[in-house]
């Protein structure tokens, strides 16, 4: 099962004509630079090609207005002058001849995305389109987009293959609110968007963007917004989003496709954001949600301005989309104040919503949206000082080279189980071939030399386990909890080299389960994984080394409530470890800490 790769070169042919400096990002070079890295790294020829189509009136008319596309349709025989005043009725967007056969070139790519997973012809895919479309309203141009191709992508997967529900993860930095506008009222697209929002103060300086726009009527609770209030935010914000947010609510909502408006403003560098995330984020960000869905997952560009970071963020997602490890996560010190107080705000304004968040603090009153421009304006006025150095061109060390391990997955296996396909079978010491022992060495004990490591994370694996014991997997959603609100945060944090991961002969722990345990876990210390199981544990064997080869794991169902003494102890844990762990922080320090429960 591959990765597709959909690119076409016509959709670099078409370019501002004329001069706006809030247009004048969006070049075609977004998208050569982008597919030249895939080449000049090896990625695209490890991808199926897959060739893009136009999307037909009917694929457009599934999100968009009749009047709007008659109207777009008119703009390649338009004269310069008359782009010039069609293009003015919207914003930060431009018009050029061209333009219509390539926004019908980025949706169609999408759809073929959709079309190659959905099929099973591939795994999972990443489409290179311009124009973007998360801004694209149903009677609207807006933000560089003309028509929105991943909203069009949701509908068209859900008509054409009777999706139940489909989650849509929009990482660019800023707030794709046509998606948003789209999907508000339809509880079977769960839409999640993080962006600069600075107080409303950041383009598209939507009220509706803060985080307490949480969907109407039937849709209430999916749609998530989580504003970014400063500019600067790292590795350890995001991450912390993902997994004391989006993760928790993905798993319970059980979505059957995963797409992504995968737009790389939102990474260091970027003219747009201004944030310091690193470009190896995205793989940890990608490998995150490849276990949704049964690992059918699109990725589909968006936005993405500076001309370094945005190919080495492509890479990065491509590269873990074809199952190579992800690189260990780079200074992980905890989320800034600014973060825990988006976070707290989003996973407050979720919790009635959302079982997973039902124990989530509630909100002080003071603390209600845009009330809080004010106190934002008395912190920008202090931190004026600061403004010039931001500006000023970041530089960042090159990601670091990923390699593909040459064995996957080695088993030592007793007498009479046999080897699961595309596992090297490693035999016990007198007869072990020492080509092999020395390429287990190389490729996955070679820096476990920290003994804290493996004894740290295998007690709090055991202890997740022991919790499970007793409830079998009739709880899934406890352990699951326990897995990304605890183990997930504190592993990053740690950044240990290996993952020894154990298994008790009565663990109650059930096989899909377990492979959403090992696959999460594989995240962490480039993918070196060591399972220890017990003899009587046959069984596992074939699920195991499925996990640890990268197939994805199987979907664990809609998840109900955790039960609340596992919530309680878990909470418990959490906050005991929370001064040494910044990563399992959840609410900002003045922000009522005390008020949770
Ligand atoms: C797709 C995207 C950004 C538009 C910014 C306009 N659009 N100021 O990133
Ligand atoms: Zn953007």
């Amino acid at each position: 099962m591959g990765t597709a790769l959909i690119y076409d070169e016509e959709m670099t042919r078409y370019k501002l004509l004329w001069v706006d400096p809030a247009c004048k990002i969006e070049v075609p070079e977004r998208l050569t630079v982008s597919h030249e890295a895939l080449i000049k790294n090896g990625l695209a020829d490890r991808c199926v090609s897959v060739p893009v189509r136009e999307a037909t009136d009917a694929d457009i008319l599934l999100v968009h207005s009749e009047e709007y596309l008659e109207a777009v349709k008119k703009t390649p025989y338009m004269t310069l002058e008359d782009l010039k005043e069609f293009t003015l009725q919207y914003g930060d967007v431009y018009f050029h001849p061209n333009i219509y056969h390539c926004a019908k070139l980025a949706a169609g790519a999408a759809l073929q995305l959709v079309d190659s997973v959905m099929t099973g012809k591939v795994r999972n895919g990443m489409a290179l389109v311009r124009p973007p479309g998360h801004h694209s309203m149903s009677s609207a141009a807006n933000g560089f987009c003309v028509f929105n191709n991943v909203a069009i992508a949701a509908q068209y997967a859900k008509q054409k293959y009777g999706l139940k529900r489909v989650l849509i993860v929009d990482w660019d930095v800023h707030h794709g609110q046509g998606v948003q506008y789209c999907f508000e009222d339809d509880p079977s697209v769960l839409y999640f968007s993080w962006h600069r929002y600075e107080h409303q103060k950041f383009w598209p300086q939507l009220r509706e963007s803060d985080y307490d726009s949480v969907g109407k009527e039937k849709g209430a609770g999916f749609n998530i917004n989580v504003p970014w209030n400063k500019v600067g935010m790292k590795n350890s914000d995001y991450l912390s989003v993902f997994c004391h947010v989006l993760l928790p609510v993905a798993y319970e909502f059980c979505p059957d496709l995963v797409l992504v408006c995968a737009g790389f403003d939102s990474a260091i560098g970027d003219p747009e954001g201004e944030m310091c995330a690193s470009p190896d984020i995205f793989a940890h960000l990608t490998h995150l949600l490849m276990n949704l869905a049964g690992g059918k997952l699109c990725a589909v560009l968006e936005g993405g301005y500076n001309l370094t970071s945005l190919p080495q963020s492509v890479c990065q997602t491509v590269q873990t989309l074809l199952g190579d490890p992800a690189p260990r996560p780079a200074n992980l010190d905890g989320p800034c104040e600014s973060a825990l107080e988006s976070l707290h705000c989003v996973r407050s304004a979720h919790r009635q919503y959302w079982s997973c968040l039902k124990h989530a603090a509630k909100l002080p009153t003071f603390e209600i949206s845009t009330k809080r421009v004010k106190l934002a304006e008395e912190e920008e006025r202090l931190e004026k000082g600061d403004e010039e150095k931001s500006q000023e061109e970041q530089v960042w060390p090159e990601p670091p080279k990923r390699v593909t391990p040459p064995i996957r997955a080695a088993l030592v296996l007793p007498n009479g189980v046999a080897c699961p396909d595309g596992c090297e079978s490693f035999g016990a010491s007198e007869d072990a071939d020492p080509v092999i022992v020395n390429k287990l060495r190389e490729n996955f004990v070679k820096d476990a030399d920290d003994c804290h490591a493996l004894t740290t994370l295998s007690s709090l694996i055991s202890l997740v386990e022991k919790m499970e014991k007793n409830e079998g997997c009739s709880d899934a959603s406890g352990f699951l909890q326990a897995v990304l609100g605890l183990l997930l945060p504190l592993g990053y944090e740690y950044d240990p080299s290996l993952v020894l991961l154990v298994r008790m002969p009565d663990s109650g722990v059930c096989d899909s389960v377990w492979q959403q345990l090992t696959g999460l876990l594989q995240g962490l210390a480039q993918g070196h994984t060591l399972v220890l199981m017990q003899e009587g544990e046959k069984e596992r064997v074939a699920p195991t080394a499925s996990a640890l080869l990268g197939d994805a794991a199987p979907s664990l169902g809609q998840l109900h409530s955790p039960l609340p003494e596992d919530v309680e102890v878990l909470e418990r844990l959490r906050h005991r470890l929370q001064g040494d762990w910044k990563l399992l922080q959840t609410t900002a320090p003045e922000t009522g800490r005390g008020d949770e429960h």
